[in-house]
């Protein structure tokens, strides 16, 4: 680790964006829902920031990539040495597994999230594949771990616990797989993992290591604090803690017009919203007004792999007064948001159903 950047910059530059803050030091701040209307990308200085630490603070000239462990050609690459590699640009939505636990009753331990800590990006990065190809993955390899650079105390282990996190093998050679060295076109920002990070597509966003420093490929199951100790649902199922990780995003839909307590004249309405799923694209929304029947939105523009799907319904209110706006979003793997959210230990994956409510004129 070279340093940290001081808390204090990070933290005016998201003021000065308006996010909403969960905490400063280490700094947390989620996307204000209202920096979501319109169309599908967004400026990354609205993108929500999810940080265990520290920012760390690494130059580039100095940095570098290892790539280590059961390989059969150990790499040191510079940010230049990735950046004379094919390259590859995908638009990925990352939400924190965490989002929407503030909606969790009784409420858990973890940062009380509401719905802003989900955001859009087009990555440009090297699909990790290359790299791991160029080192030569060793036959009796089985996962691959990703070391960030910033680290500190936590609860259950003594010294400094970097964060770092693993993939099955299988996910890590999957194509889609970025180390990515550029936000919507330019440098990664301090907050976001410059100089690089990894992007796992369609998961959430634990998997996607900030400051990577280190890519290490083990023959056993990764155990580090934020692999095992974090990041896992425990369900109660028959009376019995049941344990399974936190992998996929979960189906989800936003609303992002109208905004929460918003003043409507009576009459005709329009709800727009977008809708994501780590298991698949969405196959449909369905909008309720006022607790009344579901109502089918129309899926607006291309679908993208990876990225999130604008929706919208034209309908009507239905008369003066305070009124509810529900979004229901179903997934092709067949997945459909609950109507409230499944309770877990450590609080992940809380994607019930959204409701808003508006004043109608
Ligand atoms: N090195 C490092 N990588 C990290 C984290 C972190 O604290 N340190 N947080 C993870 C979590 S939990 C999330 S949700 C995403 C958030 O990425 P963002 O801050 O760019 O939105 O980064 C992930 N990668
Ligand atoms: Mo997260």
């Amino acid at each position: 680790m070279d340093g940290t950047i001081e808390p204090h910059e990070a933290v005016e530059r998201a003021q000065a964006a308006g996010l909403t803050f969960q905490r400063s030091d280490p700094l947390n701040c989620e996307t204000p829902i209202t920096a979501l209307i319109g169309g599908i990308a967004m400026p990354t200085s609205h993108f929500y920031v999810r940080n265990h630490f520290r920012i760390p603070k690494l130059d580039s000239s100095s940095w570098r990539l290892n790539v280590a462990g059961l390989v059969r050609r150990p790499l040191t690459l510079s940010l230049q040495d990735l950046q004379n590699m094919r390259s590859q640009t995908l638009i990925v939505t990352m939400e924190c597994a965490g989002n929407g636990r503030a909606l969790l009753d009784p409420p858990t331990d973890g940062e009380q999230w509401g719905l802003g800590a989900a955001s859009i990006a087009e990555w440009s990065g090297i699909p990790l594949v290359e790299v791991l190809e160029t080192a030569g993955v060793e036959t009796s390899a089985r996962e691959v771990v990703f070391r960030g650079a910033d680290g500190g105390t936590v609860a259950t282990r003594s010294g400094v616990t970097r964060f770092e996190r693993s993939l099955e093998l299988g996910v890590a050679l999957e194509p889609d797989v970025l180390l990515a060295y550029a936000m919507n076109g330019e440098p990664l920002p301090p907050e976001h993992g410059y100089p690089l990070r990894l992007v796992v597509p369609g998961w959430y966003g634990v998997a996607s290591v900030k400051w990577l420093t280190e890519v290490e490929v083990i023959g056993s199951a990764f155990d580090g604090f934020f692999q095992s100790e974090r990041y896992f649902y425990e369900w109660e199922r028959s009376g019995q803690a049941v344990r399974e990780p936190v992998m996929l995003q979960r189906v989800r839909s936003l609303i992002t017009e109208p905004a929460q307590d918003a003043e409507v004249a009576n009459g005709d309405l329009a709800v727009r919203g977008l809708a994501w799923s780590g298991a698949g694209p969405i196959a449909r929304v369905e909008v309720s007004v006022a607790g009344g029947d579901w109502e089918s939105a129309r899926l607006v523009g291309e679908r993208h792999s990876y990225s999130w799907q604008r929706w919208e319904l034209i309908t009507r209110t239905p008369g003066p007064g305070v009124t509810s706006l529900r979004a229901r979003a179903t997934d092709h793997a067949g997945h459909t948001q609950p109507d409230q959210p499944e309770w877990n230990r450590l609080g992940y994956g809380s994607n019930a159903v959204q409701e808003v409510s508006i004043r109608v004129r």
